[in-house]
């Protein structure tokens, strides 16, 4: 006899993460396999997130997906589809081996997504929102995966959502199996091992950006000399120092290291034939003013920086500073970006301070 087909559903949410060094290229569009590791801070989930519903309707007759983001029905990528289809294939598997479940494999499944941010601005929503999509698929079909599995099914519906599993500081080892077993999420550090880290964000823009970052990067590996460099002779030797300046909460080199690998990450875009710009003028002066203020800031607390910028596939700047400056550097970012603040759009401009 057919066992019960109850409709099942879930709802999951997943925070953002901000790499400080940078995912940028693919040596498998299949697998969703990198050419170089990764390292990024996730960030507090109250803050900005992704929620997702994913519902199996139970009497239907077809293997339907669809999917609504931010309350607008979105064709469904190959990705999606590759996702949904791994994870469907996962729970057959279990049907399989015990009739008693409920039949839940080849039903339709209806997902929704919302983000409490801009979507597709550089603000790293594709992370967050397949972290959670692959979350809430994961319980609505019953399969109780371990973590670690989960951020591997992520990884397949965006790279940098293997990230947004963990909390704290989390790395994505590129692995060098053919078969991508070993290009996984690790926890470098959690979220309670360096509790005065700071993240804030402001807002240059949030429009969608022109250079989607999926055909941005693959124009990349294709056509920049400058990431074959940074592949081979940088990222390795980042990755060491960074984790080693997150283990010993040294700021100076953890900020060092962050602001030379976003340069480096833009640097690259622009070797990208033709061009990619993500930066705007917006951005050129939150890099000035940092940068001055870390000068004249040195000389007072001794500190080489005070403030790190990070900038993603956008002209977002992402600032990492310990919690005792961020009083001082929102009242700058209020000086010399009044605008907004005029226009009293703060709340647009900054979306909040995040930690970890
Ligand atoms: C990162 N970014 O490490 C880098 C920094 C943007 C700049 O991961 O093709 O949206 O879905 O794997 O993950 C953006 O890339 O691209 C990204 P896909 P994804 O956070």
């Amino acid at each position: 006899k057919k066992a019960r087909t109850d409709t099942a559903e879930a709802t999951a949410s997943a925070p953002v993460n901000i790499a400080v060094i940078k995912y940028w290229g693919k040596r498998s569009e299949a697998l969703m396999l990198p050419t170089n590791s990764s390292l990024s801070l996730t960030l507090d989930q109250d803050q900005l997130q992704s929620k997702t519903s994913v519902r199996v309707i139970a009497d239907s007759e077809s293997e339907d997906a669809r999917l609504w983001l931010n309350g607008k029905e979105e064709k469904i990528t190959g990705r999606v589809r590759n996702l949904v289809a791994t994870m469907r294939k996962l729970r057959a598997d279990l049907e399989a081996k015990d009739s008693s479940l409920p039949s839940l494999a080849n039903k339709a499944l209806h997902m929704a997504s919302i983000n409490n941010f801009p979507t597709a601005a550089g603000l790293a929503s594709s992370a967050s929102g397949l972290a959670c999509l692959a979350v809430a698929i994961d319980a609505a079909l019953q399969l109780n995966l371990p973590r670690p599995q989960v951020s591997a099914l992520a990884r397949l519906g965006s790279g940098s959502a293997c990230r947004s599993l963990f909390g704290g500081f989390v790395a994505w080892d590129m692995g060098s199996k053919p078969d991508g077993s070993d290009s996984v999420a690790r926890q470098v550090a959690s979220e309670t091992h360096w509790p005065e880290m700071c993240a804030l964000i402001l807002v240059a823009s949030a429009t969608q950006k022109e250079m989607p970052s999926t055909a941005g990067m693959q124009t990349t590996v294709e056509t920049s000399p400058l990431l074959q460099h940074r592949i081979s002779a940088v990222v390795p030797e980042r990755m060491q120092s960074i984790e080693k300046a997150i283990q010993a909460r040294d700021f100076d080199s953890f900020a060092e290291i962050t602001m030379r690998d976003s340069n480096q990450f833009h640097a690259v875009c622009l070797d990208t034939f033709p061009p990619i710009f993500y930066l705007n003028h917006v951005s050129h002066r939150v890099i000035s003013l940092i940068t001055k203020y870390n000068e004249v800031k040195s000389k007072e607390n001794g500190r080489k920086y005070t403030v790190a910028y990070t900038f993603d596939a956008g002209p977002n700047a992402v600032l990492y500073l310990l919690k005792d400056d961020v009083a001082e550097v929102l009242r700058l970012v209020n000086a010399f970006f009044p605008h907004n603040v005029a226009a009293g759009a703060a709340s647009d401009e900054y979306y909040g301070m995040a930690k970890q």
